[in-house]
């Protein structure tokens, strides 16, 4: 494989930073930059062995930093941008929707008008399956499709969606060579306290409480975050310039499914789960149709959800260090912000 210096923005995120590794360690020739302004969910100790990596390098950049965005991009002349930077939490965006649409919308714009500006030749738009809004739980033959409308629910699905509408927009006007994957929810190492498997994870090993939405019969579709990865590489290897991929291992399971199975591996009480009231807007079920990153690339997922929960929730067991630290900092005051009077 010929040597290529690939940008990924949000690298110090949960699947930016599960990429980087992935990258790293398959193609040890390539050179890999993170761009990451470390927001609350972006650690750097994450990245800790990416950074003793010579091929491996970070800088501390806002993506809605045009001038820095441009310095940097002009430093590195990259092959590919793939932007995984967003703010990416449902019940933050509820709360104060301001910096998704900036973050999301106002920075990828940022990054596509450097990239044109630079002429580098490839760009690739993280996005996700909440664009297509939700499916009804009672009708199980319904999947999202590429060709499903945009029907966004919250302002953090708005906001992905926004910045999808401007690529295709920029593929179109300008030719710009561009692809966008819509991946369902992911699940693995590093993924932030805030997002419900994890979440559940650390409150159950702490006794604490087990905040279930509503009724808990929303279903999503996980996919481990390793089979995520894979997608990608695959697509900005082999992928189309101008098309959408939806990335989805066809693995529906209710919240409180999850929920109970993660207690029954850490031998915890079900008597630890409450129910809370629901989320704003929340979304029934999703539920991805992968066909085309199958018959087009070739992808299929490789993790079964029982082995990928086993493995995630022993990373966990063996990653206290890493949790601890979050939760014992900023993280409280959301969480009392968050589920206080729930
Ligand atoms: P995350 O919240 O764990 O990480 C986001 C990263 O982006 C953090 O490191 C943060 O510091 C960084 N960031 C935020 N704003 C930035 C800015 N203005 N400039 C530079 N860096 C910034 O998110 P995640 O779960 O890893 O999601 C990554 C991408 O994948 C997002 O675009 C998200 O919409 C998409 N996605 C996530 C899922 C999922 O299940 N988590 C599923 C489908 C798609
Ligand atoms: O405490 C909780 N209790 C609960 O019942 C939390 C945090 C969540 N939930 C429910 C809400 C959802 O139905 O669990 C489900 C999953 O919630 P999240 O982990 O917040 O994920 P979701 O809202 O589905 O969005 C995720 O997948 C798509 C990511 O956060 C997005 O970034 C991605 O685009």
């Amino acid at each position: 494989m010929a040597k290529k210096t690939i940008i990924v923005t949000g690298g110090a995120g949960f699947i930016g930073s599960n990429f980087v590794y992935y990258m790293l360690n398959k193609y040890p020739d390539y050179r890999i930059v993170c761009v990451d302004c470390l927001t609350y969910a972006g650690n750097l100790s994450t990245l800790k062995k990416a950074l003793e990596n010579d091929n491996f390098r970070f800088s501390k950049t806002n993506i809605c930093d045009r001038e820095e965005i441009t310095k940097l991009f002009k430093e590195e002349n990259p092959d590919i941008v793939i932007n995984f930077a967003a703010e990416s939490h449902v019940d933050r965006s509820i709360k104060d929707p301001d910096l998704f649409v900036k973050t999301n919308v106002s920075g990828t714009q940022v990054l596509m008008d450097v990239c044109r500006e630079l002429n580098i030749p490839r760009y690739h738009q993280v996005s996700t399956d909440e664009v297509y809004g939700d499916l009804p739980l009672d009708r199980p033959d319904l999947f999202f499709t590429e060709k499903t409308p945009i029907h966004a629910s919250s302002p953090y699905s708005a906001s992905k969606a926004g910045a999808d509408l401007l690529v295709l927009a920029y593929c179109r006007t300008f030719k710009f060579p561009a692809t966008i994957s819509r991946c369902s929810n992911n699940y693995g190492p590093y993924h932030f306290p805030e997002k419900l498997i994890p979440l559940m994870i650390i409150n159950a090993l702490n006794d604490k409480p087990l905040p279930v939405y509503g009724d808990g019969k929303n279903v999503r579709d996980w996919l481990y975050v390793e089979d995520h990865c894979r997608a990608i590489d695959l697509i900005i290897h082999n992928g189309k310039i101008g098309e959408v991929y939806n990335v989805g291992g066809h693995n529906e399971m209710s919240n409180i499914d999850i929920v109970k199975l993660i207690c029954e591996k850490l031998g915890k009480p079900e008597s630890l789960i409450t129910y809370v009231e629901d989320r704003k807007g929340h979304d029934r079920r999703y539920a991805i149709d992968p066909t085309k990153i199958h018959d087009e690339l070739g992808w299929l997922p490789e993790t079964k959800f029982k082995d990928g929960i086993e493995k995630t929730i022993d990373w966990y067991l063996n990653n206290k260090e890493w949790w601890e630290e979050i939760i014992s900092g900023d993280y409280q005051n959301y969480y009392e912000k968050m589920y206080g009077d729930k």
